[in-house]
């Protein structure tokens, strides 16, 4: 039987001091459910510390990210409002174990939304867009883990940055995207990556997330996922994306 507070205290220590740990399931099997579970209880320590939720963040939900990091399901993880770094501003290299940075799309929402909806209905309860970037830091050793060692590290997020906020009214389903460090280009892409249309991540959270959360809250943030595979930060870079259509976001890195 999995020690649910335990495993729970153990990943927001290793955020928190940013030391990195082993994975759960090297030792004993972990289901889905009691990852969650995990997260969960993780999330209640940094609550309870005073930090307030800011939404949701879905994750695996292109090819590239799936790719890069071996799990092939969608997941989600929980933002809290400490979790947000200044558009334009600097983070801190050394608060995280290795942190890495990947293009999104942020949804706004002015509306509570929860189980089965439909693409239509989702956009309904949108008030806002806006390029955003996620900076993920696994808290496993080398960033490898198993699905549900990911799920209950609150899906490798660790902090976000969000861009001018727009109003809803354009197609978002195939924007093309460029994530640029220190002005090169490290990814190309487009929001088509994202289950076709960024949208269906937002029903996906909706379903997903949704219940374990009493609904998705007006006034929260939703991550849409990596539209291409994250890049590793180093001190000194400038990062950048750029969604056609809908605009730029940035932030660099300190020591
Ligand atoms: C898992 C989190 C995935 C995304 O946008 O796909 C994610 C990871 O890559 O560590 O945030
Ligand atoms: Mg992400």
């Amino acid at each position: 039987m999995t020690d649910i507070a335990k495993s729970a205290e153990i990943v927001d220590t290793a955020a928190r001091t940013a030391t990195a740990i082993a994975q759960f399931t090297d030792s004993a099997p972990l289901g889905v459910a009691e990852a969650y579970q995990i997260q969960a209880k993780s999330i209640d320590h940094r609550l309870a510390r005073g930090e307030t939720m800011a939404g949701v963040k879905m994750g695996l939900t292109s090819r590239a990210k799936m790719a890069q990091v071996g799990v092939h399901e969608v997941i989600w993880g929980r933002l809290t409002d400490a979790m947000r770094l200044e558009e334009g501003g600097a983070l801190s290299r050394k608060r995280y174990v290795h942190p890495r940075i990947e293009p999104e799309l942020a949804y706004l929402l002015k509306a509570p939304l929860a189980g089965e909806v439909s693409a239509a209905e989702a956009l309904c309860a949108v008030e806002a867009i806006a390029p955003a970037m996620e900076i993920i830091d696994s808290r496993y050793r080398n960033f490898k883990f198993a699905l549900a060692d990911v799920i209950a590290d609150n899906s490798s997020s660790s902090g976000f940055v969000i861009g001018p906020w727009s109003r809803p009214d354009r197609d978002c389903s195939n924007l093309g995207l460029v994530m640029e460090v220190n002005g090169r280009t490290v990814e190309l892409g487009s929001t088509a990556a994202i289950l076709g249309d960024p949208i269906r991540s937002l029903v996906a959270a909706a379903r997903l997330a949704g219940p374990s959360l009493g609904g998705l809250k007006a006034g929260w943030i939703v991550l849409a996922g990596g539209a291409t595979a994250a890049h590793s930060l180093a001190v000194g870079e400038h990062v950048r994306t750029v969604i056609q259509n809908v605009g730029a976001v940035s932030i660099r890195v300190e020591e």
